[in-house]
């Protein structure tokens, strides 16, 4: 029989031991015992934690996981801001951040001493150990508030519960990434396929869904790691007088650091170090999107200060976008709204720039013959950041089957052709080819267009064939009686479309342009016509030369204009969708022209503010929103994570605002 006294030296001698090897198995990536071992020991003080509750302690390696599942989560409020980054986007933007850091401190940039790290494409994550104790883990949130994490992060085996070393602090904070390795992805989509259930689309929002869940086991089990890159409110322990010193004492705590972390004084090994990283990318275990440089010491950073919400003493060189090769398996032709038949690369699937990537459009058949590819070959795919993917060029494969332009439309057999001067393939089947009245309405009821929630693509497409839906203002028409029993729709469904169609029919005059698809008149265009014209009344009586004087209307886009207008059909229609119930207030009562003749930029993301409404709102008052930054530009709202636009205001001393003094000038407004 165990005394409890021999119970409560037991348990702390397995503690110890299970604390030390789960160290080197997720921390040094070196353990010194077999897993057998580890599971033994660990089931040995599971069983002394059941005979003795008393010796049970929150650092307990088996309290990784326990507790029920959260209600809810709570909000964290950040004592000291968690910061994002401003990037760089090529090795000279890398250089002019160093040199001006240098020239703001008043030093000679061969004086500078930089760190260097890989940036790692997770969650940033703040945790927070009291006594030596993991109490809190918390999300970056918006920089200020954030959730509370804790049941998660608990979870992750290389965030001790407890810190080691010789002098544990009263009070620290520690932030890093919690992220999931590759190898964790790959299963953890592998066993999603296997249970129909949710396939993630990289490790980054993978890591993110396990740690947005409020039962503990799930994360448990998605294999999160955690590598620290900082540490804030310090009591009863030395962070050093630097940011590499800090990464050393935060090793001897426990925790993992990155082992490409590099430290350097001056440019001249910049380059070379940046290359190595990048070489390197492939082979990681994990994603990581960039290479972060700071300023290493903590008085120099202090000196720097900060912008917006990003520090100026560190900055992330941005990777150039990813190219991976795989295996063209077919080219398949889809027909679009206007007719267009457009060539679509199947491929294997590759992980590329962060997602996994099976389909390419390739635009034309020009393209198709300049990058001389066929069925078989060996292709290069690339992705960067939020860009859609392309093909960049080929190996030729063995048994090559080249891509001839269909002589007829797929989707209706009607015959295709092509306009001397147009690289497109066009079906000639126009109001009678299926894809393209499928896609037509499908572009009507769209997000930038009416707008009319729950009626997806695959939904339209059956509305069509069955009948129900075959002009646009059929849809304000619908039997929702047949649409409950079409099926996997139901009662509830069929009236939550009814309430959505109805909500939608009010909108403004520019997204009703926008949704009828004219050709080349896009969300921009319509608002032009919109602001200008004013009346939908005024825009049907417009002669191609009053058209073509508005702003970036061309010959070829007013006269697509005109001849829409010009058509008794269209025309017919028009009244009809407004029959139905379709308006929008007048454009008149709504114009302030407040900002008339500015124009603004807003770049980063805005954790507080929609980003389309913000550029919608602006331009109401007669603002240009502008995607890049120039001597015209009159004001940069500068969100999180601002780059390259941020960096070329400040050179060009343009004034800069964040989201909160958008929010104070127009106050009761946005
Ligand atoms: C990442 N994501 O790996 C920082 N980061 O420092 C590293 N992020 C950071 N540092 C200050 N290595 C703010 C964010």
């Amino acid at each position: 029989m165990t005394t409890a006294m021999e119970a409560a030296k037991r348990a702390l001698e397995l503690r110890t031991n299970l604390q030390k090897w789960a160290h080197e198995y997720y921390v040094d990536d070196d353990p010194s015992v077999p897993d057998s071992i580890y599971d033994e020991s660990f089931q040995e003080l599971l069983s002394l934690e059941r005979d003795f509750p008393d010796l049970q302690t929150p650092d307990s390696p088996t309290q990784r996981v326990g507790g029920a599942p959260l209600e809810g989560f709570t909000q964290v409020t950040h004592e000291v801001p968690m910061l994002s980054l401003d990037n760089a986007f090529s090795d000279e933007d890398l250089r002019d951040f160093l040199t001006r850091c240098a020239t703001s401190l008043g030093i000679p940039v061969k004086k500078l001493k930089w760190t260097a790290e890989p940036k790692l494409d997770g969650i940033a994550t703040s945790l927070l150990y009291e006594d030596g104790i993991l109490v809190r883990g918390a999300t970056r949130g918006d920089g200020a508030v954030g959730e509370d994490i804790t049941h998660n992060v608990r979870t992750i085996k290389s965030v001790p519960l407890r810190l080691s070393g010789e002098k544990i602090p009263k009070r620290l904070e520690v932030r890093g990434e919690a992220f999931m390795p590759i190898p964790m992805f790959e299963r953890v989509n592998e066993l999603a396929k296997e249970n129909s259930t949710k396939v993630f689309v990289n490790p980054r929002n993978a890591a993110a869904g396990s740690m947005r869940q409020l039962d503990p086991m799930i994360c448990a089990e998605r294999g999160l790691a955690f590598i620290a890159y900082g540490a804030y409110q310090p009591e009863g322990i030395d962070l050093g007088d630097t940011h590499s010193e800090t990464l050393d004492v935060l090793e001897s705590l426990g925790f993992k650091k990155n082992p490409d972390t590099v430290t350097f004084v001056g440019l001249d090994d910049l380059q070379e170090q940046y290359d190595a990283i990048l070489e390197k990318r492939n082979s990681l275990p994990m994603e990581i999107d960039g290479w972060v440089v700071k300023v290493d010491a903590y008085a120099q950073q202090e000196e720097l200060g900060f912008i917006a919400r990003a520090p100026r003493w560190a900055v992330a060189r941005k990777f150039p976008a990813q190219e991976k090769p795989t295996t063209l398996l077919d080219i398949v032709f889809q027909v679009g709204r206007t007719g267009a038949v457009t060539p679509v690369a199947k491929l294997e699937t590759v992980f590329v720039g962060g997602v996994n990537v099976s389909s390419v459009t390739l635009h034309n058949m020009d393209e198709i013959e300049r990058l001389d590819i066929a069925i078989g070959d060996t292709v290069f795919v690339q992705r960067a950041g939020d860009v859609i993917p392309k093909i960049t060029g080929r190996i030729k494969g063995e048994k090559r089957t080249p891509v001839v332009a269909p002589e007829t439309c797929p989707a209706c057999g009607s015959h295709t052709y092509r306009e001397p001067d147009e690289a497109v393939l066009r079906c000639t089947g126009g109001a009678s080819c299926d894809a393209q009245i499928i896609e037509s309405l499908s572009h009507y009821v769209g997000r930038k267009q009416m707008n009319i929630d729950g009626l997806g693509e695959k939904l339209l497409a059956t509305l069509y064939t069955e009948g129900l839906v075959k002009t646009l203002p059929d849809i304000y028409r619908l039997d929702f009686d047949k649409v409950a029993s079409l099926e996997g729709q139901g009662q509830r469904s069929a009236e939550k479309l009814q309430k959505a169609i109805e909500v939608s029919k009010e909108t403004t005059l520019a997204r009703f342009i926008a949704s009828l698809g004219i050709r080349t008149i896009g969300e921009q265009s319509s608002k032009v016509l919109a602001k200008h014209m004013k009346s939908l009344e005024v825009i049907r009586g417009a002669s191609l030369t009053e058209i073509m004087a508005l702003p970036d209307f061309g010959p070829i886009t007013s006269a697509y204009v005109k001849n829409a207008f010009g058509s008794e059909h269209f025309n017919e229609m028009v009244d009809e969708l407004i029959a139905l119930g379709v308006y929008w207030p007048d454009e008149e009562e709504s114009l302030d022209n407040s900002l008339e003749g500015q124009t603004w930029v807003l770049t980063g993301k805005y954790p507080t503010l929609n980003r389309s409404a913000l550029k919608a709102f602006l331009e109401n008052k007669g603002a240009k929103v502008s995607g890049s930054v120039s001597k015209n530009t009159t004001v940069v709202v500068a969100g999180k994570d601002a780059g390259s636009k941020l960096t070329k205001a400040q050179e060009l001393g343009i004034k800069v605002i964040g989201e909160d003094d958008v929010k104070a000038q127009f106050e009761g407004e946005i």
